[in-house]
């Protein structure tokens, strides 16, 4: 599946729309409760508060910030309903649930100005960066509505900082407009509130998003943004992230520089030289380009592009971050456990997107390596085609099984994990990504009644053309490794190993319940008669998705 890019125009005068959800979790959790919607509610994951209402905010009075221990935020705020967020499920489907809305509302308002104006409809990128961020370039729309002469030129919502150019301007007039009528449209359709961030840029719009919460929006006008950006943490920024701050810290311990970097100011300090910044900085991160960006951003100039990548995730990982694992029996059964929710969510994707994986990502962390891991990549094992493909039940326990046993292999071979050693991981992850499509197998009488309904339907878009298959998430060598674990594009936190489902009967399971009991066999022996959640999931995200959309997602993926 490859990406869309599209530049037309100067990339100083583009309009791109950050949406971040209000309280994600805690709003997807108090709409399935009603009752909850006055009350300060906490979601918890691992003892942990993950997010808050706003309610909850308020009276907390900060005490119940994100990563709080739910102990603490129960002595500040005794009246806080505590829900457990362990199980993504509802965040996941709420997540593709507004995505897909966000398209919809693009498509028809694309369908309008091209309509009024007789032309093409506008492309508008729109990329889904987490469960509750979304990106849409707008520029095109924008300029469609400003041509056809109905775009009412004024600002909605806040505006924050200055510019001298009308264009950009006028441009970001519409913009806000747009997005403010798309925000009303997604909260009268999900029930869930949202901020949006407007600026020519996604790195000024995503810092805009934030200004002034909840559900609203602001404007970004960026004559002066250098400046502002200068008084902010570089953790701000989005790229610079815990490796880089680490790499330089560590760098500028070691050359006896005190200043620390508490500020982007100070980044430019120590790096804003030039070419020799540049340098610099590239031997430190291990990477110059990387370098290059990330002065940049500290600067404010952020080229980076919405990139359209349609609905589908590029990669799917299971992870378990823990405080110590540190026997042979330890790492398998952890192994299993997040095996079985990969393999899980890898049916349910088979069966919305009817594709498989090819490649295998195992990542770890050891104790002392802070918060960077290790993730070697390698082929998928094949069994995997009869689960996302076929559905077949009884293929599940044998992809595990070769799962776990090429994942053992990679902990052996690469880290050093095995039987005799001293070892000590703290995270241990498994991911899915590089995906192709699914009907590559038809030949092998592998596909069933889903996955059928999807390649005839791409088949009547057009039956001539070869589909591209793979993601660009990993490479495509059948190996690789990267000295840090990569975000995933769903980018899912560890949740307790406590919330594994089975695969088959979609019944939430213990670890123990899991390894012990050997609940799969058991439930494929007594072919568990527990109704299909997953199934029920999947028919729900379907309707969601509506004909027309799957219809433009199969006809984008051809057209590639
Ligand atoms: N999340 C998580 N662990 C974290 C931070 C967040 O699991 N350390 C989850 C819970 C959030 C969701 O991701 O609901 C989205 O994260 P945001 O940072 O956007 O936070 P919220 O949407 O909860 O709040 P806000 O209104 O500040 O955006
Ligand atoms: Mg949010
Ligand atoms: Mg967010």
């Amino acid at each position: 599946m490859s990406i869309r890019r599209k530049r037309q125009r100067p990339v100083t005068s583009r309009a791109i729309i950050a949406f971040d959800l209000d309280c994600f979790y805690a709003s997807v959790a108090i709409r399935a409760r009603p009752h909850l919607k006055d009350k300060p509610v906490v979601i918890v994951q691992k003892h942990l508060c993950v997010t808050s209402n706003y309610v909850a905010r308020s009276r907390a009075k900060g005490a119940v910030q994100k990563m709080t221990p739910v102990s603490h935020a129960l002595q500040k705020c005794p009246e806080l309903v505590c829900i457990d967020g362990s199980d993504l499920t509802p965040f996941r489907e709420a997540s593709l649930e507004v995505v897909t809305a966000i398209r919809a509302w693009l498509a028809d308002r694309a369908r309008e100005a091209a309509a009024m104006s007789n032309t093409k409809p506008p492309f508008c990128a729109c990329q889904r960066l987490g469960f509750d961020e979304v990106f849409i370039d707008v520029t095109e729309l924008a300029l469609s509505e400003i041509e056809n002469g109905g775009a009412p030129f004024l600002f909605r919502g806040h505006v924050f900082g200055r510019t001298d150019d009308d264009e950009l301007r006028r441009l970001l007039m519409v913009a806000s407009q747009l997005s403010h009528q798309l925000r009303e449209y997604l909260i009268a359709k999900t029930q869930l509130t949202l901020c949006a961030g407007i600026s020519h840029s996604k790195q000024l719009a995503k810092l805009a998003v934030n200004m002034n919460k909840p559900n609203d929006q602001t404007v970004f006008l960026p004559d002066q943004s250098a400046e502002y950006l200068k008084t902010l943490s570089p953790r701000a920024l989005q790229g610079f992230g815990h490796g880089t701050h680490d790499k330089i810290i560590t760098w500028t311990k070691h050359n006896g520089k005190h200043e620390g970097i508490e500020t982007v100011a100070d980044v430019l300090q120590l790096f804003g030289d030039g070419q020799d910044g540049i340098r610099r900085l590239g031997t430190i991160l291990g990477n110059e380009q990387h370098a290059l960006h990330i002065l940049n951003l500290c600067r404010g100039v952020d080229h980076t592009e919405v990139l359209d990548s349609g609905d589908a995730p590029k990669s799917i990982s299971a992870e378990d971050s823990c405080r110590s694992c540190t026997t042979m029996e330890d790492v398998s059964r952890r192994l299993v456990v997040q095996i079985t929710r990969l393999v899980s969510r890898l049916r349910s994707d088979g069966q919305l997107f009817s594709r498989r994986p090819r490649a295998l990502s195992v990542s770890y962390r050891f104790r002392g390596d802070g918060f960077v891991g290790t993730s070697r990549s390698v082929p998928m094992p094949t069994e995997i085609v009869s689960v996302c493909c076929s559905q077949q039940n009884k293929a599940i326990p044998k992809a595990i099984e070769s799962i776990k046993k090429t994942a053992l292999s990679v902990l052996k071979e690469h880290a050093g994990v095995q039987e005799g050693r001293t070892f000590d991981l703290t995270l241990l992850a498994v991911g899915a990504s590089n995906f192709s499509d699914s009907d590559s197998f038809k030949g092998n009488g592998l596909t069933t009644d889903i996955s059928e309904f999807f390649i005839g339907k791409a088949k009547r878009i057009d039956s001539g053309k070869k589909k591209s298959s793979g993601t660009l998430h990993h490479s495509q060598t059948p190996t690789g490794v990267s000295n840090h674990v990569q975000r995933t594009d769903s980018k899912e936190r560890s949740t307790p190993e406590a919330e594994v489902r089975c695969p088959i009967c979609n019944s939430k399971l213990s670890g123990d319940n899991l390894m012990q009991n050997n609940h799969i066999d058991k439930c494929l022996k007594s072919s568990c008669t527990k109704r299909d959640k997953s199934a029920g999931s999947v028919k729900r995200a379907r309707k969601s998705l509506g004909t027309r959309t799957l219809d433009s997602y199969f006809s984008k993926r051809l057209q590639r």
